[in-house]
């Protein structure tokens, strides 16, 4: 029992005594970011405070998907993406794009008349991406191009899809070719998820990769979601971010967060295995961020380390709660808003020397 007491509280007093004083962005050697969804986080000026003294760095969970943006044909919605454009001019944040393709969010509509008019799909992809990263040019600073074209696990080309369904795997390299065109000084990715545990889908990631680099495709970055679980292991993760990092090309961690729990990643619905978070937990979740950071530095070198964005910030909006369904605490912050342990962890993975 003493010794348990010792365990956590002596770690839990040198992460808080550590971090009083803390704005990460100050003390990162890469741009820190995080999703927000724009509307309900300007109205919490907590949030707001909190966003600006962290992070440089800022993406939409949401309002910058297709179905968002061009929700019938010929009619699109730019108001959200301009505010968040301007609160990332305003408070000096690098704006990331998150996505310009990606099977889940294309509406019905554009599926509806694909299916109907095939041809019409490859013209559609370059109108949608000319005009929309002609609009944000050198404003939005990089671009998920494309997301999720692979199947959840194994390392196939995603059948789902009316992108693959009607242009086959061709619609990733035109979508590169389409973007670069209009915005040759972005930097374009291809983000996915599980690529940090899955070799077979990162090494089918990584032959589209070399394959577009042979044949002169743009493509600019790798993104690692990195929607973790405190199972996966470290070696793994070291290993999979070395093979990504060879590539010579900018990685992101694009979306982390580090649940206890765990999900199906084909549909919605998770198995809580922890229904309360405890001490221990805590500690071992700030651990787990710290060698998340150390690997990250310690692996990718400085020039590719395009920075490491989190979904979301506080264990209270967190999108695990809402989208599966279930009880997690991914986040830095807790649902009240203070830094975990996690925030410690992490940021003394941003400082401790190499
Ligand atoms: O967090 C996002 C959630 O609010 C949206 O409802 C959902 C569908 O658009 O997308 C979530 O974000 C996903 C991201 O865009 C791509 N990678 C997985 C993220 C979590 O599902």
């Amino acid at each position: 029992m003493i010794r348990l007491i010792f365990l956590i509280l002596v770690p839990t007093f040198f992460f808080h005594s550590f971090g009083q004083n803390i704005n990460l962005k100050d003390i990162s050697p890469f741009p820190i970011g995080t999703s927000v969804r724009i509307q309900p986080f300007l109205k919490d000026k907590k949030l707001v405070d909190l966003q600006k003294r962290h992070f440089n760095s800022i993406t939409s969970g949401n309002d910058m998907k297709m179905y968002e943006i061009i929700k019938k044909e010929g009619v699109y919605y730019w108001d959200r993406i301009d505010t968040i454009v301007n609160y990332a001019k305003t408070n000096n944040q690098r704006m990331f794009g998150h996505n310009l393709i990606w099977h889940f969010s294309t509406p019905r509509w554009v599926r509806n008349k694909a299916r109907e008019n095939p041809a019409w799909l490859d013209k559609f992809l370059k109108e949608y991406i000319t005009e929309y990263v002609s609009r944000y040019k050198g404003v939005i600073h990089g671009w998920d191009v494309v997301n999720e074209a692979f199947e959840a696990s194994g390392g196939e080309y995603r059948k789902e899809s009316i992108w693959y369904e009607i242009m086959g795997k061709e619609y990733i390299e035109k979508a590169f070719r389409y973007a670069h065109e209009v915005d040759p000084d972005a930097i374009l990715f291809y983000n996915d998820f599980n690529i940090e545990r899955d070799t077979s889908k990162l090494n089918s990631v990584l032959e589209m990769v070399s394959d577009f680099k042979k044949r002169g495709v743009p493509i600019s970055g790798i993104g690692f979601q990195m929607h973790i679980r405190m199972d996966i292991p470290n070696e793994v993760i070291a290993y999979t971010l070395k093979k990504a990092a060879d590539t010579g090309l900018q990685i992101h961690l694009s979306e982390t967060d580090i649940i206890f729990n765990i999900h199906d990643d084909n549909k919605g619905g998770g198995v809580e295995r922890y229904k309360e978070l405890n001490e221990e937990m805590k500690l071992a979740q700030a651990k787990k961020y710290k060698d998340l950071v150390l690997m990250y530095r310690s692996i990718v070198p400085k020039e590719q380390q395009y920075g490491i964005t989190f979904w979301g910030f506080n264990d209270r909006d967190t999108w695990i709660r809402r989208f599966f369904n279930m009880n997690d605490w991914p986040c830095l912050f807790d649902d009240n808003l203070n830094p975990k342990p996690a925030f410690y962890g992490f940021s003394q993975g941003l400082t401790s020397e190499l």
